[in-house]
């Protein structure tokens, strides 16, 4: 089966009466894929190349330049994780700039919402929060943006780590630095001729993939908390069934908060939707798809259309004025689908431009004045609707999203003692992160599912970002109902406080607030984060930042399963590095696992060790 997600289903099946091709069709016509690239072993860093190692063991061993299996996979890995750094952290780079130009009363629309979080960020980097708060903004946002460059030498926010993790961290030599200092410092060691030694490529790719997790994620997730609001357990709806037929809908997605935060706002003046009276409609909806819908649910309540994989079908339901879109996860197939409906794809970031789509660039200083007009391109295109193509599935499922750090500790009574209790007494076992994308190589959703439903039936809560919680919210799992799933002692504490077994907390960037979960935990028991029951996974990853990810994590001391296979086959050493050497270095390693029941099972085992090793 193509997809667990039942809104998509018959979408799918109408894609292929009509003859649109989709991203699971695109998918069979590649097959089969190549080899080398699978195994990671084929090159092209340089044109002496491209290069290919036979795994077979056979003739050529080595590239043109004499770089093994063992060297080509390390360059390989490490630029995926650099190019997912790269994306995570210019993200980050984005908000900065907007809270600047805010700071400045140049950026329309925007205001400093969370005034405690501000204070206690600008404590963390040592300014003075005695002065006016626009003051207060600017010199943060001029010192965060320190944090990309190398003149600090140390970033910020690896504070909030144990001491104990930041000091494994410099006896590795794998203190982040700059943020793209060392994505810039990958790019040059994987160039032709420069670092050769495949364990110091993937140790410098942990040092990378730090400076996102504890970097360039951390500063979007707290500076959007700052410019947007942190968010509160909020009630929403999802699955393609939260299209309106007599709305217009504007679907955002892509990754950054900061257009759809207005898009969201604009939507809401009466003028607007006048206009879209006029035209027929009865108002304007909004939805979102991928991580800038966790961002608009996470603190709008905005309900969630779908995940990676829903992006294509939600055009084929005929009723999307427009798919607005900017950074990260866009499928450039969706001007060509659009042609078939009277869909209007809008990019809006001079980063990212896609075939078949109207371009309106989005600039900070006119945020709402931009937000505007393409609501109003939207409401224009409502009366070119086909209706013999409207075809809308039915029903939603209503989920609870918005757990940010603040909001679980709020409803713990301001502290994580009744947590740190129920793990201790065994209510709740452990925690493990579920995160990350879809892949048309697995079942839609399937694999987030079945992995979700065994751990938290084995008393492990499971907090949740990106599109693996939009999956768990279309099943049902986000709503405190699904307690009756869990454990007895899952149950017992989900119950008392109200919550789901899954905890939704944002979207890709804010697994740093996972980070910071877990810090906490550990300096309450005076411990490393390695000697936690923690686990993270990601049953159906595809993106380079799903790469940074999986390795920030594990550099943090985080057992962490793969579901997808990633392309390190083809190198012994790599694979032995990251599935059994990691652990010597980071207290931490990888493992794959495709099926999701056994990934259940070796998550299960990793928080019964770990419990054992803490004496609880
Ligand atoms: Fe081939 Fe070496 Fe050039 Fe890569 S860097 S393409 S392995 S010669
Ligand atoms: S959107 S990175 S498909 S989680 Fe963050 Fe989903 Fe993966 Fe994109």
């Amino acid at each position: 089966m193509k997809t667990i997600d039942k809104s998509a289903e018959n979408l799918i099946k109408r894609a292929a009466k009509d003859g649109i091709e989709l991203v699971w069709d695109r998918l069979e016509k590649q097959q089969p894929q190549c080899g080398f690239g699978l195994l990671g072993v084929c090159c092209s860093n340089c044109n002496m190349g491209p290069c290919r190692i036979n795994p077979f063991g056979e003739d050529p061993q080595r590239g043109v330049c004499g770089a093994s299996a063992d060297i080509i996979v390390a360059r390989n890995l490490g630029r995926m994780i650099a190019a997912g750094a790269a994306a995570h952290s210019d993200h980050g780079r984005d908000v900065v700039q907007t809270l600047l130009l805010a700071s400045e009363g140049k950026a329309e629309g925007y205001e400093i919402k969370d005034i405690d979080k501000i204070m206690s960020v600008a404590a963390e980097f040592g300014i003075d929060t005695e002065g006016e708060v626009n003051k207060i903004a600017n010199d943060l946002a001029r010192a965060i943006l320190d944090e990309f460059g190398i003149e600090k030498g140390r970033l910020q926010f690896i504070e909030r780590a144990p001491a104990v993790r930041r000091e494994r961290w410099e006896g590795l030599g794998i203190l982040p630095r700059g943020i793209d200092r060392e994505i810039v410092e990958m790019m040059h060691r994987t160039h032709i001729g420069v670092d050769n030694d495949y364990t110091n490529i993937i140790l410098h790719g942990l040092r990378t993939s730090l400076s996102d997790g504890w970097g360039g994620s951390m500063i979007a997730t707290e500076l959007s908390d700052i410019l947007f609001g942190t968010p509160k357990p909020v009630k929403s709806r999802v699955n393609l069934g939260v299209l309106e037929e007599d709305a217009v809908n504007i679907v955002v997605h892509g990754h950054e908060p900061i257009l759809s935060e207005m898009i969201v706002v604009a939507s809401k003046d009466p003028e607007m939707i006048d206009l879209a009276k006029k035209n027929g409609a009865s108002g304007i909806n909004i939805s979102g798809i991928c991580c800038t819908a966790n961002e608009v649910l996470m603190r709008n309540a905005i309900p969630i259309a779908g995940n990676f994989l829903n992006q294509e079908p939600a055009i084929i339901t005929g009723v999307v004025e427009a798919m607005v879109v900017d950074v990260q996860c866009i499928m450039p197939s969706l001007g060509e689908i659009a042609k078939c409906y009277h869909t209007q794809i809008i990019s809006t970031s001079p980063k990212a431009k896609f075939p078949g789509a109207l371009h309106i660039e989005f600039h900070e200083d006119r945020g709402l004045g931009i937000a505007r007009e393409i609501i109003m391109k939207a409401v224009e295109n409502f009366p070119n609707r086909n209706k013999e193509k409207i075809m809308i599935p039915e029903g939603t499922i209503e989920f609870f999203g918005g757990f940010s750090v603040e909001a679980i500790l709020g409803a713990l009574g301001g502290g994580l003692d009744p947590l740190l209790d129920a793990i201790k007494a065994g209510q709740i076992k452990g925690i493990a992160a579920i995160v990350g994308c879809n892949n048309p190589k697995v079942e839609h959703d399937g694999c987030h599912v079945k992995l979700t439903k065994k751990l938290i039936a084995n008393d492990i809560l499971v907090v949740q970002t990106g599109c693996a919680a939009i999956a768990n919210a279309k099943a049902g799992l986000l709503h405190p109902e699904a307690a009756g799933l869990a454990g007895e002692g899952l149950r017992a504490v989900c119950t008392s406080l109200g919550f789901p077994p899954v905890l939704h907390m944002g979207s890709c960037v804010d697994i740093s607030r996972i980070l910071v979960m877990a810090a906490a935990i550990a300096n309450a028991l005076e411990v490393d984060i390695c000697q936690l029951p923690l686990a993270g996974a990601a049953p159906e990853w595809m993106s380079e930042k799903a790469v940074s990810i999986g390795s920030y994590v594990v550099a943090s001391g985080i057992f962490t399963v793969l579901g997808t296979v990633p392309p390190v086959l083809g190198s012994k050493g790599v694979v032995e590095l990251l599935t059994n050497g990691a652990e010597d270095a980071t207290g931490a390693k990888f493992t794959i696992e495709v099926d999701p029941v056994k990934a259940a099972d070796l998550i299960i085992d990793h928080i019964s060790i770990k419990r054992k090793g803490l004496g609880i």
